[in-house]
């Protein structure tokens, strides 16, 4: 069988047997295409049907989490943990707290994180995990309480050498700081369990900023190797989360200009450059607070209920870190077409459609998929796990040295494995899938048949 042909059977077989879980196909069609020149060279892979092995987790954890809310009801969410694949480490990966949380959603989450994982070369597993919990408009107790009991549910399956969480959409400092204090409450002290801690909890410094920095350390380095610099371009981000705000605040830094955010419910247009600090302040003031941006910078204008991607604005590069699918075929045809942009680099997970990544593809946009592009943050986390084992807290300066020279490495491993097997250095996606996989593959082979 032709390494084409064994891909698509496998994608026909994940097709019918997940055809419930759309977000879960999508990234798998959007992986395995890739792979087929190295699976050309590499029939053991085939051979050891390491395709239909690598597509499926090794374990699903479903669980119920029961918490009270303010008026004294009594009020229940689904919870789980998708360990995925543990042949490079303990399952690493995020857990989010947002109402469109299903085992599709946390099936792509968790199977993009393998193999991002696998390309910051560092000894990590995979996975990923959440809870259907919408903590829009829920009070600071509410939140504790509910934290607390997923935690109650999930320590039984956590340690620092088996699985380690940290954050994501709905997940930050606040929630990792009231799910620590529940595992040390029902085990022992062991910071090591969790990453994205408050640093005064054994957090890493710079993790809170490792993401956003990451995107724009990959950025400078793919625009670089294309004689671009981005300190010349303008820019728009998505989202004004922690992947954005750090996106925003290094790209200044840099020297670049961003023109645009958005959140969910608008964008901000801010000619003079969008100010990372208002956004700290706004973000205080919960979901859909950019419209007060212009509280802080009155030349600013604000856009209600229109996607930032469907505007008419002129810029060089697109930053989508809000959440998936959140530029689609439309969106990428507007940036090409109306907005001139030449890059586009994700913070989010899987922020373009298969349709969306087509179109950047025929019009040669410099692409650097998320699983290469936001690896900066689980990268800090695994620091963080390394700090955590040799009890010790590194400089801000030592962390970020790490962190630029992780995303340089994960941006020569990606560009020298597209030039290797596709002839063309550009080719971000198929590196960084062929990169990742080769890596995973192999190991998952010596280990033997588990
Ligand atoms: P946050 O919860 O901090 O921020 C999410 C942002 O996205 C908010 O501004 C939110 O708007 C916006 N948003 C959420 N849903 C939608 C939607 N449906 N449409 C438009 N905007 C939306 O999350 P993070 O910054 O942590 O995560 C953002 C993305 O980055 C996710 O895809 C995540 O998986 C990915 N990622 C995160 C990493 C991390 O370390 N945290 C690491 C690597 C990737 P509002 O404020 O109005 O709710
Ligand atoms: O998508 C991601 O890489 C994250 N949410 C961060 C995972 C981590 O373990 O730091």
């Amino acid at each position: 069988m032709s390494a084409k042909q064994y891909i698509n059977r496998v994608l026909q077989i994940v097709e019918e047997k997940h055809a419930d879980k759309p977000e879960f196909i999508q990234a798998v069609n959007e992986f395995f295409p890739s792979l087929e020149p190295y699976l050309t060279e590499h029939p053991e892979i085939e051979g050891h049907n390491i395709l239909e092995l690598i597509v499926e987790p090794e374990r699903i954890i479903q669980f119920r989490i029961p918490w009270e809310d303010d008026a004294g009801q009594w009020q229940v969410n689904l919870g789980w943990r998708v360990q995925y694949n543990s042949a490079l480490g303990p399952y690493k990966g995020g857990i989010r707290f947002d109402p469109s949380v299903n085992e599709s959603i946390l099936r792509f989450l968790g199977f993009e994180q393998i193999f991002k994982n696998a390309l910051t070369s560092l000894p990590l597993g995979g996975g990923k995990g959440g809870s259907d919990f919408d903590p829009h408009g829920k009070s600071q107790r509410e939140i504790m309480r509910f934290t607390q009991s997923f935690m109650s549910e999930l320590q039984k399956h956590i340690g620092p050498d088996i699985d380690v969480p940290a954050g994501d959409i709905g997940v930050g400092h606040r929630e990792i700081g009231y799910m620590y204090g529940q595992y040390k409450r029902l085990n022992q002290p062991e910071p090591g369990v969790l990453t994205g801690k408050p640093t005064n909890q054994w957090g890493s410094f710079g993790r809170t900023e490792a993401t956003g920095y990451g995107l724009i350390y990959f950025a400078e380095n793919a625009l670089w190797d294309s004689d671009e610099r981005l300190s010349e371009k303008n820019v728009v981000v998505s989202g004004t989360g922690n992947v954005s705000t750090y996106t925003v605040e290094k790209a200044t830094q840099l020297g670049a200009k961003v023109i645009a955010v958005s959140d969910s419910q608008g964008y901000v247009v801010d000619e003079n450059g969008v100010d990372a600090e208002i956004l700290k302040k706004l973000s205080a003031r919960g979901s859909g607070a950019l419209k007060y941006y212009s509280e802080y910078q009155p030349d600013s204008t604000y856009y209600e209920d229109v996607s930032v991607w469907s505007a008419q604005l002129e810029y060089d590069v697109a930053f989508p870190c809000a959440t998936q699918n959140e530029i689609d075929q439309d969106a990428a045809e507007n940036l090409v077409k109306n907005c001139g942009v030449q890059a586009v680099f994700e913070g989010a997970n899987m922020p373009s459609t298969d349709a969306a990544i087509k179109v950047y593809k025929e019009h040669d946009i410099l692409y650097g998929l998320g699983k290469a592009a936001n690896a900066g943050g689980v990268a800090v986390s695994a620091l963080e796990m390394a700090q955590n084992a040799q009890k010790e807290q590194w400089s801000i300066e030592t962390v970020d040295e790490r962190l630029q020279s992780i995303m340089s490495e994960i941006y020569e491993l990606v560009s020298t494995t597209a030039e290797k097997y596709v002839g063309n250095k550009n080719d971000l996606q198929a590196g960084a899938n062929i990169a990742s996989f080769a890596k995973l593959a192999e190991v998952m082979i010596n280990q033997g048949l588990v």
